[in-house]
C-alpha cells in the first residue's frame, strides 16, 4: 500500500561525554569552572555517604522508611546545579543530593523520614516542592507552575524529577501532554534506574527508549548517560537554555541504576542478580568523576572526613528535637477537615492525653488505629 512519509522524521539521541572507562570525548567536555566541578563532585560525595547514613539511621530504628540514591548521583547534580534559586525544583522521593544542593538542610531530610510534619516543609523562600511519594504526582503540578511563570512572564524554569516506573502513570502522560500544548519552560528529568520496586523497565515500557516518549507530544527528549555527570550536566544546561529562551520543554532520560535497595524496606535479592549489580557498579559515577577530577588536581584528600562531620553535626541536630506530634497527620491534607477525620483526630488526642477516646459512638467502638497504639507504648 503506497504511503507518503511524514516530514520531520524523528529520531532519538543519546549522550554520553566521560564513559564509564574514565575516557573523555574531549569535543564535547563542558565549560565549567574548577570552583564548581569541586562543588559538583562534593555534592556527589556528599550524597553518597549521607545515603549510607541514612540506611544505617533506619536499620537502628532512629529514622523510618527511606529511599536510597546510590549510583543516581550523576543524574541529579548534574542536572539540579543548573537551576537558578529562582527556578523550580519539583522533586519525587529519592532525590536527596539535589535538595541538599538546594539548600534543604539535611536536619529536615532526616526529619522527613523519621515523620516530622516539618520535614516536608521547604525553607521559606526556597522554590522547592515537597518529596512527593505517589509516583507521578507531582508532574502535573510541576506543568502547572510552569504554566503560572509563563503566564507570569516571570524568567523561571521549572525542573522535574521522577523514575522509569513514573512514565507508565497517566499522570506523566497528562503533565507531558498539557507541557507541549502549552509550550511551557520545564524540563522533565526520568532518573531511568532500570527499577520499579521489582518491576524491570522492559516490563514498564516495549519502547526502545524513554526520551522518545517526548516526541509524541511534540517537543525534544534525549537520552544521556545518566552516570556520567559531564553528560547531563551539558544535556541539562541545553534544555534549560531552551526553556528560558522560550523554546519549550525537554525531557531528559538518565540512563542510570540503583545500586541499593529501593527502601530501606525492600530486599533486591529477591529479585535481581549479584552480576547486574556488579556490572552497574562498575559504572559507578562517582568514581568516574573522581578520576577526571584527579587528572586535573581537583580532589581534596580531607574531604570525606569533612563531609561525614557534616552530617554528623546533622544528625545531632535531628536527634536533639523533641519526638514529632502525632496529631500533625491530620493536618493540611484539607482546608476544612471533614468529619470523620475530625473524629479520628479526637480520637487520638484523648488517647494521647491518657483519658478515654473521644468521638462519635461509631468511631469510639471501631478498633484502635496503629496511631494508637504506637502512641500507648
Ligand atoms: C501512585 C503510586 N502507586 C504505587 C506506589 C508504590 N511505589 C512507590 S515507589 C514505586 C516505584 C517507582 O518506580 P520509579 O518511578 O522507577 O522510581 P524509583 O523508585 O525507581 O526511583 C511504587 C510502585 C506509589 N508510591 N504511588
Ligand atoms: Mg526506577
Amino acid at each position: 500500500m503506497p504511503r507518503s512519509i511524514l516530514e520531520p522524521r524523528f529520531q532519538v539521541e543519546h549522550l554520553s561525554i566521560l564513559d564509564s572507562d574514565g575516557n573523555l570525548d574531549a569535543a564535547l567536555e563542558p565549560t565549567i569552572a574548577p570552583d564548581q566541578l569541586k562543588r559538583m563532585y562534593r555534592a556527589m560525595l556528599l550524597g553518597r555517604r549521607l545515603d549510607e547514613r541514612m540506611v544505617r539511621l533506619q536499620r537502628q530504628g532512629r529514622i523510618g522508611t527511606f529511599a536510597p540514591i546510590k549510583g543516581q548521583e550523576a543524574a541529579q547534580i548534574g542536572s539540579v546545579v543548573n537551576l537558578r534559586p529562582s527556578d523550580w525544583m519539583v522533586p519525587s522521593f529519592r532525590e536527596t543530593a539535589a535538595m541538599v544542593w538546594r539548600g534543604w538542610p539535611i536536619e529536615k531530610l532526616l526529619s522527613f523520614f523519621a515523620g516530622y510534619l516539618e520535614g516536608g516543609q521547604p525553607p521559606r523562600d526556597q522554590h522547592d516542592l515537597p518529596i512527593t511519594i505517589p509516583v507521578s504526582t507531582q508532574l502535573p503540578h510541576a506543568v502547572g507552575l510552569a504554566y503560572a511563570a509563563q503566564y507570569r512572564d516571570d524568567d523561571v524554569v521549572v525542573m522535574a524529577y521522577f523514575g522509569d516506573g513514573a512514565t507508565s502513570e497517566g499522570d506523566f502522560h497528562e503533565a507531558l501532554n498539557f507541557a507541549g500544548v502549552w509550550h511551557v519552560p520545564i524540563v522533565f528529568v526520568c532518573q531511568n534506574n532500570q527499577w520499579a520496586i521489582s518491576v524491570p523497565l522492559k516490563k514498564q515500557t516495549h519502547s526502545r527508549t524513554l526520551a522518545q516518549k517526548a516526541l509524541a507530544y511534540g517537543f525534544p527528549g534525549l537520552q544521556v548517560d545518566g552516570n556520567d555527570v559531564l553528560g547531563v550536566y551539558a544535556a541539562t544546561r541545553e534544555a534549560m537554555e531552551r526553556a528560558r529562551d522560550g523554546g519549550g520543554p525537554t525531557l531528559l532520560e538518565c540512563v542510570t541504576y540503583r545500586l541499593g535497595v529501593h527502601t530501606t524496606a525492600d530486599d533486591p535479592t529477591k529479585y535481581r542478580s549479584n552480576e547486574e549489580v556488579a556490572e552497574w557498579e562498575r559504572k559507578d559515577p562517582l568514581t568516574r568523576f573522581a578520576a577526571y577530577l584527579e587528572k586535573k588536581g581537583l580532589l581534596d584528600d580531607r574531604l570525606e572526613d569533612e563531609i561525614d562531620a557534616e552530617i554528623a553535626a546533622a544528625v545531632q541536630r535531628f536527634e536533639a528535637q523533641g519526638p514529632p506530634e502525632p496529631l500533625t497527620m491530620f493536618d493540611h491534607a484539607y482546608a476544612v477537615r471533614p468529619p470523620h477525620l475530625e473524629a479520628q483526630r479526637a480520637q487520638v488526642a484523648g488517647s494521647l492525653a491518657g483519658g478515654a477516646p473521644h468521638g462519635t459512638p461509631e468511631t469510639a467502638a471501631s478498633p484502635p488505629m496503629r496511631g494508637q497504639r504506637a502512641a500507648r507504648r
